[in-house]
């Protein structure tokens, strides 16, 4: 669509999606200046020496004439909602908006009108596992592949780096959706939602509405049927496949309906239980649930989401198969760091919501011979913790809670389950390493974001990870 109103263009944050702007309009001499409310942003660097001519304005946004701008393109850590926009509404964009016109122009100038394929996929948790499985399966598959989004690398760098490629795969945040007008993914996938960000959505159904984006102008969306959450509104007119876990009859009818009614499921094929595909009214096993090579209920889930969106794109189902088989996930999700002496030490550092830890816990509770020791804590973002309490109570033989909303935690679980609070995750480890017995798993999901004691998630994962490997690994010291 045409830019409303002249002026240069404005970008707003100079960080990993600022930058990606900046050279995307750099590359098209388009006129723009950039503004970010820090005063060493992390970009400004590289900015001077690829766009010199750039104006750049750093601090508030307030003290900056927005009037004089045409397009005003949002980083994603940029709160649309501020009053400084509010003469400006109409204008602002994001990153992943200039993605899809760039994709446009280049189907206008192909001669034949084509156009890369686009999967993209979005949810509370699990979008980086499934992001990184549909795309490893299309590269086994023999597909030219980009991938990246809220992942790690931005979608307009993708499409500078690998221009050529026939299939982009993005991971998308509620923050990149809620300032893309229309996406037109080939393929649209919303995995599941949980509480999360609410700081900076109104509420669990304006996070809903911003994720529900991702079907604007889809060509197919697949969903969730254990989660209506997930389901288009009435008003998204689009095609929809479904995967759904639940085996049986649950508490909640609407969605026994939907789990019956979906297109890949899990169900026991020839006394096995397997992923499954529904195709005219006849079931079919398509590999046997315990092959799958990540562990857990929850990513079977993941697992029949990525064979959905695979298919869609007639992704060869063999190899598909085979990369389920091998894919060993990403750091700090669910990843097994040592079993000693009959206890298993795990790092889902990432759960930092209590979707999924509670996703961690149902997944890896019934797997156990013995029972689970929960480390949990740091900073919750306002999120109610009492759903762990019951599934806690049934696999737990306690909950170590260390960090900022420690006494919150406290107070939500200790009724149902046997609750330490610590200071730090250092003691909750070492009281773990005490408590533990031959059969159980220490887990580290903390249901919490980490910025009180660490610079992030992976910094608090590797600090579990290098503590285990130092203390408790064979041949390791026993301070
Ligand atoms: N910031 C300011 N002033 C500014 C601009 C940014 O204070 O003018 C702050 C933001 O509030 C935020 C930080 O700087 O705390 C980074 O914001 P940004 O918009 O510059 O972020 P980028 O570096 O562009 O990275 C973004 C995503 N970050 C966010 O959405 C906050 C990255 O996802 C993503 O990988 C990258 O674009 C490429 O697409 C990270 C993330 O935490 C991993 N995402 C959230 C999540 O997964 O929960 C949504
Ligand atoms: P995201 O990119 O959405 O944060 P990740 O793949 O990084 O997702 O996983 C984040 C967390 O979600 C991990 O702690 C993981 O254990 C948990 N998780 C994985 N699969 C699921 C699922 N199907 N439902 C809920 N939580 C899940």
């Amino acid at each position: 669509s045409p830019v409303p109103v002249k002026g240069p263009t404005l970008v707003v944050g100079l960080g990993v999606s600022g930058q990606a702007i900046a050279r995307h309009l750099s590359d098209r001499s388009i006129d723009f200046a950039v503004a970010d409310t820090r005063s060493a942003p992390p970009g400004l660097e590289s900015l001077r020496e690829h766009a010199p001519q750039a104006e750049v304005h750093l601090g508030p946004l307030e003290s900056l004439d927005l009037s004089r701008f045409g397009e005003v393109v949002l980083s994603p850590g940029i709160d649309p909602r501020q009053a400084v926009f509010d003469g400006v509404r109409e204008r602002l964009v994001g990153e992943i908006a200039l993605f899809v016109r760039a994709l446009d122009e280049r189907q206008a100038r192909d001669a034949q009108g084509k156009r890369p394929t686009l999967v993209a996929i979005t949810g509370s948790n699990a979008k980086s596992t499934v992001t990184t499985l549909i795309a490893q399966m299309a590269a086994r598959a023999g597909r030219d592949v980009a991938v990246g989004g809220n992942l790690g690398t931005a979608a307009l760098t993708l499409l500078r780096e690998q221009p050529a490629a026939e299939l982009y795969v993005l991971e998308l945040s509620s923050f990149q959706l809620e300032t893309t007008p229309e996406l037109k993914a080939d393929v649209a996938c919303f995995l599941n939602l949980s509480e999360d960000h609410l700081d900076r959505h109104d509420g669990m159904r304006g996070y809903q509405a911003a994720k529900r984006g991702i079907f604007r102008g889809a060509g197919l969306a697949v969903i969730n049927a254990d989660d209506a959450w997930s389901w288009p509104a009435e008003s998204d007119a689009v095609a929809r496949v479904s995967f759904s876990v639940q085996l049986g009859e649950s508490a909640d009818e609407s969605t026994d309906e939907a789990a019956r009614q979906a297109q890949w499921c899990l169900a026991e094929q020839g006394g096995t239980l397997s992923l499954c595909h529904a195709e005219s009214g006849q079931l079919r096993g398509v590999m046997p649930a315990a092959e799958v090579r990540l562990a857990g209920r929850h990513n079977q889930a993941n697992a029949l989401a990525a064979l959905a969106m695979g298919t869609a794109i007639g992704l060869d189902e063999t190899a598909m198969v085979a990369e389920l088989a091998s894919f060993v996930g990403l750091p700090h999700r669910g990843e097994l760091i040592a079993e000693v002496a009959g206890v298993r030490w795990i790092n889902d550092s990432k759960g930092t919501n209590v979707g999924a830890t509670l996703a961690a816990i149902a997944g890896l509770g019934p797997t156990l011979e013995g029972k689970l020791i929960l480390l949990a804590g740091g900073q919750g973002k306002g999120a109610d913790f009492t759903p762990l309490a019951a599934p806690l109570a049934r696999y737990a033989r306690e909950a170590v809670v260390f960090g900022q909303d420690a006494p919150l935690l406290t107070q939500a679980l200790a009724d149902d389950v046997s609750v330490t609070p610590v200071m730090t995750l250092l003691e909750a480890m070492r009281h773990a390493r005490q408590i533990a017995q031959a059969g159980d798993c220490v887990l580290l999901s903390p249901a919490c974001a980490s910025l009180d004691q660490f610079p992030n998630y992976m910094a608090r994962g590797d600090a579990f990870r290098d503590w285990v490997t130092q203390h408790i690994m064979p041949g390791a010291d026993c301070n």
